[in-house]
C-alpha cells in the first residue's frame, strides 16, 4: 500500500472514524453513518448507470442480472439490479440525492466518488468486514461485488474481488468423528446459543442459524446443557452479554481451556490450564492464510500444570470411552500422550507437512529443512490476482451459471424461506435494507441517539492481551465521541462517562474528537468483562451493550447497536488487578 501511494495511487476512506490509516496515506475522508453503506453504493451505482460509465463489455461476458440483458432467460420477468437501481420497481431511484439522506454524505461527494471510481482504471474497493458485520451487513458485500463488477475491476492487477482468505489453506487433518455427529449440519450459530438455552424449547430453528432438517441435519432445536469454550474467550466477545448471563446459570457444566483466566474462564466450573504456543510445537499461517508457513517450536516446557488441547482430550476421550476410544480419537498416541506428547505431535506435523503441504501445495521444502529455516514462503509464478484465469482464459465462475451473479439464481427460487439454510428472506439482488436500529429509525433514536461501532483493537488480539498492564497504560479503553456532541452534553476528554442502552451499561473515560462524525461512538472490542454488584461493566466491553439478532446470511450484527452517554460518578476499572493504570489520556489534547 505503500508503495502505491508512492507511485500516485488516490486513498480514500469510506468510515465514520478518520482512523490513523486513513491520515498515513491521505486518504479523501468521507464520514458515513453506521451501517449505511449499501445505500451510499447503490447512489453510486446510479450515478455510474445514468452517466453510462459501467464495463458493458465486462458486465455482458462475465455478469448475471447486472441489467434486463444479462438476466438468464428463465427470470426475465425478476428484478435486475440495473432497474432496481433505476427506480422501475418501487418508483425510488436509488440516486445519490436518495442515498445522501440515509448515509449522511452529500449528494456531491457520492458523485465524485462514483465518477472517480468508475474513470479510474484499475481502482481497488477494498470492503472491510465492520460495515458486514451488520444487520443485512450481506447487502453491504454483495453491493461492492456489484460496484466492482459493473466497473470491470475484477480479475485484473490493481482491481479488487473482496472476500475472505486467499489461496492457501492450512489443510487440517480431521480424525474420524464422522460416525458420531455431522458437526456442519447440526451447529447453531455461536452468538445465539444464550437465545437458544433461554427459549428452549420454544425456539425455531432459523433463529440460532441451524439447518434444516431433512437432507442434512436432523433440523431438532437442541437442548444444550453444557458447553467447552476453548480458544475463544466468546463470553466476553459475542453479543448481548447480560444475554448470556442470564442462560449460564441455567447449565449444567461449562469448561473453559485457556492459558490465562479470562472473563469466560470465571464463569466456569471447570478450569483446564492450556499450554501456550512456546509450550507445544505446532505450524501456522499468518492471518488470515496468508502466504507463507510459519514453524512454531516449543520454546519451554509447559509451565504448571498446562497441557495441550489435544492432551486434554484425548485423555477425556481414554476416560469416557476406554481404550478403543481414546486409541480411535488419537491414532497416533498412546495412553501415556498426558505425559510425553512431543514425539506424537512431531509425527502428526510431518505427516500433515508431507502428505498435506508438500503433495498438494507445491512446496519443495522437506520437513526437516523446513524446521531449520523456521519460515516458508510460497513462491508464486506470477502476482496472485484473484479471477484471472476466469476473466484472461475464460473459466467459468464457481456459480451454478458460471457468472459473477449480481442476480443469485439460487435465491431466486425460493419461496419458502423457512425451508432454507437462511430461515429469513433474501433478496436475489442487491439491496438497500434498514438494518434493525441505526441514525435513520427516528422513534429509536428518540430513546437512544448515538449509534455505538465497536472495532478491532490495535493494541489487542480481540481480548488477547488485556492483561498487560502497560498496553492499557498506553491505550485506554475509551469512548470516542465528536467534539460538537460532547460539548452538547458537557463532556471533555477524560471525564468518565456511561454509555448504555436497553441491553446494559459500560463506564468509561471519554475521548473526544474531531476524528469521529457526530451521532456516532466508538468503543473497541475486546475489554475483559468487569461487573458491579448492580451488573454494569466497568470495564467498557461494548459487548454488553450489542445485539444479539442474526442478519439473515449469517453475520453478527455488533455494529447494530443504537446507544446513549452521559457523564456518570460511577467509576470506570481499567483492569483487574491493582496496579492497573490507564492514563493515555493525559497526553492527550482537550478538546
Ligand atoms: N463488539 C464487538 N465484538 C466482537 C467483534 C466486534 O467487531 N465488535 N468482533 C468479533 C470477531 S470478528 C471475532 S473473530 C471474535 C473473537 O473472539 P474470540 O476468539 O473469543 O476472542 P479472543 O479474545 O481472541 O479469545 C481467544 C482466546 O483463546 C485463547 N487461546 C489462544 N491460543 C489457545 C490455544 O491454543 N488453546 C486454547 N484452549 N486457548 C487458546 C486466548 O488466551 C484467548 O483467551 O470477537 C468478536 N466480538
Ligand atoms: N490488532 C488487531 N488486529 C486484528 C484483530 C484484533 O483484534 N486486533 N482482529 C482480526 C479479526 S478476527 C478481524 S475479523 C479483522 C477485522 O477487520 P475489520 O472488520 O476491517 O476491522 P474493524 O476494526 O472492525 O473495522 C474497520 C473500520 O470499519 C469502520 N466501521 C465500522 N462500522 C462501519 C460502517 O457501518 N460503515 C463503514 N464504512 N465503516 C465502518 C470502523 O470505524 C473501523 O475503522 O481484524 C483482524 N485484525
Ligand atoms: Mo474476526
Amino acid at each position: 500500500m505503500r508503495m502505491a501511494k508512492q507511485n500516485g495511487c488516490k486513498f480514500v476512506l469510506v468510515d465514520p472514524q478518520y482512523t490513523d490509516s486513513a491520515s498515513a496515506y491521505d486518504a479523501w475522508w468521507i464520514p458515513i453513518r453506521p451501517n449505511t453503506d449499501a445505500a451510499m453504493m447503490a447512489g453510486m451505482a446510479h450515478y455510474i448507470f445514468t452517466s453510462n460509465l459501467q464495463d458493458q463489455n465486462f458486465i455482458n461476458k462475465f455478469v448475471q442480472g447486472m441489467d434486463a440483458g444479462t438476466m438468464p432467460d428463465w427470470a426475465k420477468d425478476k428484478e435486475n439490479f440495473k432497474d432496481y437501481i433505476l427506480g422501475k420497481y418501487d418508483n425510488t431511484p436509488k440516486s445519490p440525492e436518495w442515498a445522501a439522506e440515509i448515509c449522511g454524505v452529500s449528494a456531491d461527494d457520492i458523485k465524485k466518488l462514483a465518477q472517480l471510481y468508475a474513470t479510474t482504471k484499475p481502482a481497488a474497493l477494498k470492503a472491510s468486514w465492520a460495515p458486514g458485520r451488520n444487520a443485512y451487513g450481506e447487502q453491504y458485500n454483495r453491493m461492492a461485488a456489484a460496484l466492482q463488477s459493473m466497473t470491470g475491476n475484477i480479475g485484473i492487477l490493481g482491481g479488487c474481488a473482496e472476500g475472505i482468505g486467499k489461496a492457501w489453506h492450512a489443510e487440517g487433518v480431521a480424525y474420524p468423528y464422522d460416525e458420531f455427529a455431522n458437526v456442519f449440519y447440526e451447529s447453531i450459530k455461536s452468538d445465539r446459543w444464550a437465545h437458544c438455552v433461554l427459549n428452549y424449547p420454544n425456539v425455531k430453528r432459523e433463529e440460532i442459524g441451524l439447518w434444516p432438517g431433512g437432507k442434512a441435519g436432523d433440523g431438532v432445536i437442541p437442548n444444550i446443557r453444557g458447553i467447552f469454550w476453548q480458544g475463544s474467550d466468546w463470553f466476553n466477545q459475542l453479543t448481548n452479554i447480560n444475554k448470556e448471563i442470564q442462560a449460564i446459570n441455567k447449565l449444567d457444566l461449562v469448561v473453559c481451556n485457556d492459558s490465562t483466566i479470562t472473563p469466560s474462564g470465571l464463569y466456569a466450573d471447570v478450569l483446564f490450564p492450556i499450554a501456550t504456543h512456546f509450550e507445544r510445537h505446532d505450524v501456522a499461517l499468518p492471518w488470515y492464510k496468508g502466504h507463507y508457513y510459519i514453524h512454531r517450536p516449543k520454546v519451554i516446557e509447559p509451565l504448571g500444570e498446562s497441557k495441550t488441547d489435544l492432551q486434554i482430550y484425548t485423555e477425556l476421550a481414554y476416560r469416557l470411552g476406554g481404550d478403543q476410544f481414546g486409541k480411535r480419537y488419537n491414532p497416533k498416541a498412546n495412553r501415556d500422550y498426558f505425559l510425553y506428547n512431543d514425539a506424537v505431535d512431531n509425527a502428526y506435523l510431518q505427516e500433515w507437512w508431507e502428505h498435506k503441504v508438500m503433495a498438494h501445495q507445491h512446496v519443495d521444502m522437506s520437513w526437516a529443512e523446513f524446521q531449520k529455516y523456521g519460515i516458508y514462503k510460497f513462491k508464486l509464478d506470477r502476482p496472485h490476482v484473484a479471477f484471472q484465469d476466469n476473466v484472461e482464459k475464460g473459466v467459468p465462475w464457481p456459480t451454478a451459471s458460471g457468472k459473477i451473479e449480481i442476480f443469485s439464481g439460487q435465491l431466486a427460487q425460493y419461496d419458502d424461506w423457512t425451508k432454507t439454510a437462511y430461515g429469513y428472506e433474501i433478496p436475489a439482488i442487491p439491496k438497500w435494507i434498514e438494518p434493525f436500529e441505526y441514525l435513520g429509525d427516528k422513534e429509536k433514536t428518540a430513546k437512544h441517539p448515538f449509534h455505538l461501532i465497536s472495532p478491532h483493537p490495535r493494541h489487542r488480539t480481540h481480548s488477547i492481551f488485556n492483561n498487560i498492564g502497560w498496553l492499557r497504560e498506553t491505550y485506554e479503553q475509551e469512548v470516542t465521541i465528536n467534539a460538537a456532541d460532547a460539548k452538547k452534553l458537557g463532556i471533555k476528554t477524560g471525564d468518565t462517562v456511561e454509555v448504555f442502552n436497553d441491553r446494559g451499561k459500560v463506564v468509561v473515560p471519554a475521548y473526544v474528537t474531531e476524528r469521529c462524525m457526530p451521532g456516532v461512538l466508538v468503543i473497541y472490542e475486546g475489554a475483559w468483562l468487569d461487573l458491579d454488584e448492580n451488573g454494569i461493566d466497568r470495564s467498557g466491553n461494548p459487548d454488553m451493550l450489542t445485539l444479539d439478532e442474526p442478519s439473515p446470511a449469517g453475520s453478527f450484527a455488533y455494529n447494530t447497536v443504537l446507544a446513549s452517554i452521559q457523564k456518570t460518578d460511577l467509576a470506570h476499572k481499567p483492569g483487574w488487578d491493582r496496579l492497573a493504570t490507564a492514563r493515555s489520556h493525559v497526553f492527550r489534547r482537550d478538546l
